[in-house]
């Protein structure tokens, strides 16, 4: 396993659209716990490949809490199958968007199919966080930024702040 760089705004490979995997085989495997690995150390609950600069439909996760042990989910070439009328506000971050956290609605509950790790296709539903980061993360699929839900007026001046941590560091 191994540590991998997260893109950070402006970088434009996090604006591509990501390819679907054709199979799950032991290389894409290696890519997830990669994944896993910079996704624990950042730290953070979800990544997308693209996070990575791999643009492939690929995401891990886990939402486990501090007092839980781990719970490492994996999904590859997600859909969502059904999106609830009813939404929810949730402050959302993003490891590509560092220190910066603003409010995003989205659909309350969704209905998803994926492939695991193990390969096997599966539909499940979500809500509450889950369903708040597999949104976020399946945006990340097609190129779009949390701070793509904000005014150009935030989304400008959350760019701006990255970059100047950026220049700092
Ligand atoms: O960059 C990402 O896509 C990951 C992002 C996921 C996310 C967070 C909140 C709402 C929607 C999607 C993060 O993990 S940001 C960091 C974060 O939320 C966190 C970090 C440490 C402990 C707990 C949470
Ligand atoms: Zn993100």
């Amino acid at each position: 396993m191994a540590l991998r760089d997260i893109l950070t705004v402006p970088d434009p490979i996090l604006k591509k659209v990501s390819a679907r995997v054709d199979m799950v085989d032991d290389a894409l495997r290696a890519l997830m716990d990669d994944m896993l690995e910079t996704m624990y150390d950042a730290p953070g609950i979800g990544l997308a490949a693209i996070q990575v600069g791999v643009p492939k439909r690929v995401i891990v996760m886990d939402l486990a809490r501090e007092d839980e042990p781990p719970a490492p989910r994996c999904f590859v070439n997600p859909e969502i199958l059904w999106a609830s009328e009813e939404t929810a506000p949730y402050e959302e971050g993003c490891l590509s968007v560092p220190e910066i956290y603003d409010e995003v609605e989205r659909p309350a509950r969704v209905k998803l199919r994926y492939t695991t790790y193990q390969g096997e296709t599966v539909e499940e539903d979500a809500e509450g966080l889950f369903a708040v980061c597999i949104q976020h993360e399946m945006d990340h699929l097609e190129g779009v930024l949390f701070i793509d839900h904000l005014s150009r007026l935030k989304r400008e001046q959350a760019v701006k702040k990255v970059k100047k941590q950026a220049k700092a560091a």
